[in-house]
């Protein structure tokens, strides 16, 4: 059982459900751009209608009423509360006072993500986080958001998986803006992102009465196989390492050892000696402000032994090992218990998993519903380990990725991670058996009943 009080939500964001892309003056972002270019997306899709969330928001309150969740993780798009000459623009503002005033007449409580990768496209054209007026622009904004919603919102989380920001944005160049950076550029775009969220962090204790704040990054845990306590260590040292040649902005300890330790750690300076950014006293006290949560969108892992010399291996997934239909999510609910547990023990801090969820292959059964047992086993395989790990540390929530399906990135809208299924075509949108179990989870508090 989980504790009362416990955080039980769903989660979504602005590209991916709002639609409405082009009205009371909402502009262009990057993801907009991104989309635009041929090849981007796997089917060829955008967000200009996904589920309509712009136009039906209390269609979508009534659907959290009526799942249960007592809270709601969504995001703000920043081109729909700020134009192109930075100046406020109040169709926008009064979208989100709306959809929280929705969500207070049924008791359910917001939690915002103040940036989920839709920049405004006029202020990636300026260079994006590669150039300092970024800190100022997104103080603004943040402002600007948190005024507006004064009295509505006390939970902020700040970023959303800066990894994908950078590494996916910057690296691979699958998702917006597709800009490919040098390492040079890379440090300074995460520094800069760090700063952002430092400013973020004061402006919101500011503003706000009772604040809670905390950022959201994702990660994909190093599972022990057995009880060896050197293995343990190992994976613990590998989910935090850092390697310069290998996928690095996908690090964990890059940006949450600033924020939670007030500083880069020791290998980052020795792996980077040649293309550091300037990193100030001032910034790194910036950018460490005490926070309340550790947010985590976790949702697979990789599973690790020790070879006979005593070396870390990676066990090869089986084949036909259970998965969902997009190619990095194999089915790993340990990761739900090592990930909040390692976490801890590093940071400290109450855990929050922000994100966790199931893509599959989900349509409308002649029955008119929607059958997803793959799914429910999903939830309730990770939901037993957090509930396993939730007895040795302080875990205060969970969200479901996510209420709705919706416009999965560079995947389009053919793959669908919601509770609740959606027609594009006619925005009928029909919650799917997975709803009802996690419905019924909620009001018995946990998963021990299934047990
Ligand atoms: C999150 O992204 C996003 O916050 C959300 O918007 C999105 O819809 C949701 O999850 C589902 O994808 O290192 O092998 O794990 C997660 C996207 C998943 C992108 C993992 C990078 C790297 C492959 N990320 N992925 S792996």
């Amino acid at each position: 059982m989980f504790k009362k009080g416990f955080i039980f939500g769903a989660a979504t964001a602005a590209y991916q459900i709002e639609g409405s892309t082009n009205i009371d003056g909402r502009v262009k972002s990057i993801w907009d751009t991104f989309c635009e270019k041929k090849g981007n997306i796997l089917d060829g899709s955008d967000g200009s209608i996904v589920c309509n969330s712009y136009k039906d928001y209390k269609d979508d309150v009534r659907l959290l009423h009526e799942l249960n969740v007592n809270s709601y993780r969504f995001s703000i798009a920043w081109g729909r509360v700020i134009d192109e000459n930075n100046q406020i623009n109040p169709k926008g503002i009064e979208y989100y006072q709306n959809l929280c005033k929705e969500l207070k007449k049924y008791n359910i409580e917001p939690y915002v993500t103040l940036y989920h990768w839709d920049m405004p496209q006029w202020i990636m054209d300026k260079g994006g986080f590669l150039n300092d007026e970024i800190l100022e622009l997104f103080s603004h904004y943040v402002d600007v958001v948190t005024k507006s919603l004064n009295g509505l919102v006390k939970n902020y989380i700040t970023i959303n998986e800066p990894q994908c920001i950078i590494f996916m944005g910057h690296d691979t160049c699958l998702f917006a803006p597709g800009i490919k950076y040098n390492d040079k550029e890379m440090l300074k775009a995460i520094h800069n992102l760090l700063k952002c969220h430092g400013h973020a962090v004061s402006i919101i204790r500011k503003n706000v009465k009772n604040s809670t704040i905390g950022f959201a990054p994702c990660s994909r845990p190093m599972i022990p196989t057995n009880n060896n306590p050197i293995l343990y260590k190992k994976c613990y040292e590998k989910y935090f390492s850092i390697n310069r040649n290998f996928e690095y902005a996908n690090s964990v300890s890059i940006y949450s050892d600033p924020i939670f330790l007030g500083d880069y750690p020791k290998e980052y300076y020795l792996q980077f000696k040649d293309v550091l950014p300037t990193i100030t006293k001032e910034d790194l006290e910036l950018i460490s402000q005490p926070i309340d949560y550790i947010y985590q969108n976790i949702y697979t892992g990789n599973y690790y032994s020790l070879d006979k010399d005593g070396n870390l291996i990676q066990n090869p997934f089986d084949f036909g090992f259970r998965e969902g239909n997009i190619d990095w999510l194999q089915v790993v609910p340990e990761a739900l218990y090592y990930a909040p547990k390692f976490l801890y023990e590093r940071y400290k801090k109450p855990i929050i998993i922000s994100e966790n969820g199931l893509c599959n292959v989900d349509f409308v059964s002649l029955d008119g519903h929607v059958h997803d047992p793959q799914r429910i086993d999903y939830i309730e395989r990770y939901l037993i380990e957090l509930d396993k790990v939730a007895k040795e540390i302080p875990v205060e929530g969970y969200f479901y990725w996510s209420l709705f399906d919706n416009f999965e990135w560079n995947s389009g809208l053919r793959k669908r991670f919601g509770l609740v299924h959606v027609d594009y075509k006619t925005n009928k949108r029909t919650p799917k058996d997975s709803y009802y179990f996690y419905r019924d989870i909620i009001k018995r508090g946990g998963v021990n009943w299934i047990l």
